[in-house]
């Protein structure tokens, strides 16, 4: 009798234990998602509308090492749907290509936009039209153009930038687009090589959406065959019982078999069809576009840029190089400019014919040498280049001092007595002094 009652008292304690327990747990629950909620509600009230995307969190040394866009220029900021926009520019190909980056051997270059605004239309990389990636070489010096058509109506952000293979994208400078007329209006019509003349924008669409469905029902259905039935622990416990021949019946070969033939069939059938009505098809294109850098470096032996030392002051937020500089040119040059990372510090000194409409950050008065008189043709000097600015820091660029590969990157603008530029591109490695 005892053990019986003994037995009882213990299983209504567990019970009364279980409940409480319950209760408990349930508050707490509840406790965590308030507070979840509070945080939520905190964490909400601090955003602000997204002015930026993303151009600032890749890490410093890609943005300045990698590749260094100059002379982005649109040929207008304000147009209407259906207007073409031309978007050109040049850029350079770090020749101190970080270690950690994969090569540039297969880069795609595109113009982030916020959703569809605009269309693409033409594409050139020194003047040669292309429609795939391309391998850029190190030490080369591209011109790019690509032909836009406005789509949505809107102020937008957009950036050229490249995708570069297993390392990311690198962004040019931004320039604010004000796109006006009307969505209905946008035409995208062309004309296939057969003579006929198809809207891009809704040919093939019911096509696509059949197919797409098609296939992800048939998918479906078969995942959900298999899965409506036990899964993994009670399949496993049959396996291990030795009763692996009932985890498939007769019916689940049957509809695999009817699959594996009819699938196939089903595609060349299809296949055969779409081959029949469209005879002459291009297959999408998936090569890789093979284009030359520029021929001959606009300076190439004519001014001669050799870093000594690059020293990045904190406190002041400047960065110091030390150059030496060779003119082997006719005519005196001065240093002009110093770009890097999408900011442009300016010398004010040298009057400087600009090639760019983008608000690339324009750090202007923020570029001084310690000896800014004209370097004469075949005078070789050492002068000290400070680039100040706050922007070191609002651009997160000198979080390169934060990293393991404390290498500067960027571009000298020379310009000689007559307005002709010479591009050099240099490389350091950093010296952070904190005080
Ligand atoms: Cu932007």
């Amino acid at each position: 009798m005892t053990t019986i009652n003994n037995h009882k008292l213990t299983k209504m304690l567990t019970q009364i234990n279980q409940s409480f327990v319950k209760e408990i747990q349930q508050q707490e629950i509840l406790k965590s998602l308030f507070f979840l909620a509070i945080i939520f509600l905190a964490y909400m009230a601090t955003f602000q509308p997204v002015m930026a995307h993303g151009e600032k969190n890749l890490e410093p040394y890609v943005r300045m090492r990698t590749i260094q866009w100059y002379d982005v220029q649109w040929s207008t900021q304000k147009f209407n749907v259906n207007d073409e926009v031309t978007l050109t520019g040049k850029f350079h190909v770090a020749e101190d290509w970080p270690i950690s980056v994969p090569k540039p051997d297969a880069s795609f270059l595109n113009v982030s936009t916020p959703g569809p605004v605009l269309i693409r239309t033409e594409r050139y990389l020194n003047g040669k039209p292309f429609m795939n990636s391309v391998a850029l070489q190190p030490g080369g010096d591209y011109d790019f153009k690509i032909v836009l058509k406005g789509r949505l109506p809107g102020r937008y952000h957009i950036h050229p930038f490249f995708n570069l293979r297993d390392a990311g994208q690198v962004m040019g400078p931004g320039a604010w687009l004000d796109i006006g007329g009307d969505e209905a209006d946008f035409t995208n019509n062309i004309q296939t090589i057969n003579g006929e003349i198809v809207d891009m924008e809704t040919y093939g669409l019911g096509n696509g959406i059949f197919w797409h469905s098609f296939w992800a029902l048939l998918a479906t259905a078969w995942l959900l065959w298999w899965v409506r039935r036990p899964l993994f622990i009670a399949r496993y416990r049959m396996l291990k019982a030795g009763m692996e021949d009932e985890l498939i019946t007769p019916l689940d070969k049957h509809i695999a078999k009817a699959i594996l033939v009819g699938v196939p069939v089903l595609v060349f059938a299809f296949y055969t069809m779409t081959v029949n009505q469209y005879p002459k098809a291009i297959p999408l294109q998936a090569s890789l576009d093979q284009i030359l850098p520029l021929s001959a470096k606009v300076n190439a032996g004519v001014v001669d840029i050799e870093t000594l030392r690059a020293e990045y002051r904190v406190p002041e937020r400047a960065m110091k190089l030390s150059l030496n500089i060779k003119n082997s040119s006719d005519k005196p040059i001065q240093l002009g400019e110093f770009a890097t990372g999408g900011i442009r510090f300016i010398n004010k000194a040298v009057s400087i014919p600009d090639h760019n409409n983008t608000e690339s950050v324009i750090a202007t008065e923020s570029l001084s040498l310690d000896n800014p008189t004209p370097i004469q043709p075949g005078e070789q000097r050492t002068i000290l280049i400070t680039a100040g600015d706050g922007l070191w820091e609002s651009e997160k660029l000198d979080g390169l001092i934060n990293d393991a590969d404390s290498r500067i990157g960027g571009l000298v603008f020379f310009y000689d007595s007559e307005g002709e530029r010479y591009v050099s591109s240099i490389t350091s490695a950093v010296i952070p002094k904190f005080n």
